[in-house]
């Protein structure tokens, strides 16, 4: 877009040349006065070179499109500076001052930069510029998570509530710049882990939302990214489009949506048993830190650039 945006300014530039040489015509004459002396030259040279230049009409009609040209010009300017100022996600918001957590706007499409999309901002952990992609909350109605691989590409639920924002976003927003992936988790009784990963990219929809993910931290075990986890490289899954390695139907047997290989060791899409549970790692599980017996009662899963 800064480019037509560049385009469309080279062409007026080039009408304000057309119309410079049109004024040096006699019945352009009283304009170029003024640009010279606005590019500098006195008014004593100026009246002399022209001094042979005979005044016919008013000027009138150049004047009027030159102005017109130029508000045109400025009006693009304004514009590309306008788009340039979007913001792309909610780090950018937050760097421009908007500190509320909450739903926003933001224009992560390079291709498309007009295209707004709704998204949830967290300001209030770690330092903030999160932007919220998976939240699962222990609410009167769950949200069923159990969902269909359109549902997991576009997204769905409710911001303020559970949701999930959609790998075909998620894609969009790594591919820009790298990012860092943050995990918080909470049990029943109260307890808080959490995950961060200095690097989180998610593929094109030809490698089926493909994780790459690495430089683990925190306190809830790396139940992502490790080398045994085996979901690192891994494409995603969903009960309806089987990309696992596995004989099996990993996201029908585990009740899950998520990047399987030979299954998991973590599954925060799962069913949402309220803790413990007797079935085997189909609830909203991390393995390292509670088991596949414990499906966890919050867990939100969020971005930022990693500079
Ligand atoms: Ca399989």
């Amino acid at each position: 877009m800064g480019g037509s945006v560049m385009m469309k300014a080279a062409v007026l530039v080039m009408q304000v040349v057309a119309a410079v040489s049109q004024a040096s015509q006699p019945e352009g004459c009283p304009v170029v006065p003024s640009l010279l002396q606005a590019a500098g030259y006195s008014p004593y040279c100026v009246a002399s070179a022209l001094a042979s230049c005979a005044h016919q009409g008013d000027g009138k009609p150049f004047l009027e499109e030159m102005r017109e040209t130029l508000a045109e010009v400025r009006q693009a300017l304004t514009e590309a500076e306008e788009r340039r100022k979007r913001p792309r996600h909610c780090r950018d918001l937050l760097d421009s001052g908007d500190t509320g957590t909450g739903i926003r706007q933001v224009y992560p499409f390079l291709q498309h930069p007009d295209a707004p999309v709704t998204v949830y901002c967290d300001h209030i952990v770690d330092g903030g510029g999160w932007t919220v992609f998976q939240r699962r909350r222990n609410l009167t109605e769950r949200e069923d998570f159990y969902r269909t691989w359109v549902e997991y590409q576009l997204g769905f639920g409710h911001f303020q509530g559970e949701f999930w924002l959609g790998l075909d976003l998620l894609h969009h927003l790594t591919s820009t710049t790298l990012q860092e992936l943050r995990i918080d988790l909470k049990a029943y009784e109260n307890q808080h882990r959490w995950a961060k990963y200095g690097q989180f990219y998610i593929g094109s929809p030809d490698t089926y939302y493909r994780i790459k993910i690495g430089r683990y931290k925190g306190d809830a075990g790396d139940g992502l990214g490790s080398e045994s986890a085996r979901h690192n490289g891994y494409s995603f899954s969903t009960h309806d489009a089987d990309h696992d390695g596995d004989g099996t139907n990993c996201a029908q047997v585990y009740r899950g949506a998520w990047w399987y290989d030979k299954c998991h060791i973590s599954n925060l899409n799962g069913y949402q048993y309220v803790g413990k549970h007797d079935s085997y790692a189909d609830g909203i599980n991390w393995q390292p830190w509670k088991g596949y017996h414990y499906s966890l009662m919050e867990t939100t899963m969020m971005i930022r650039p990693a500079f």
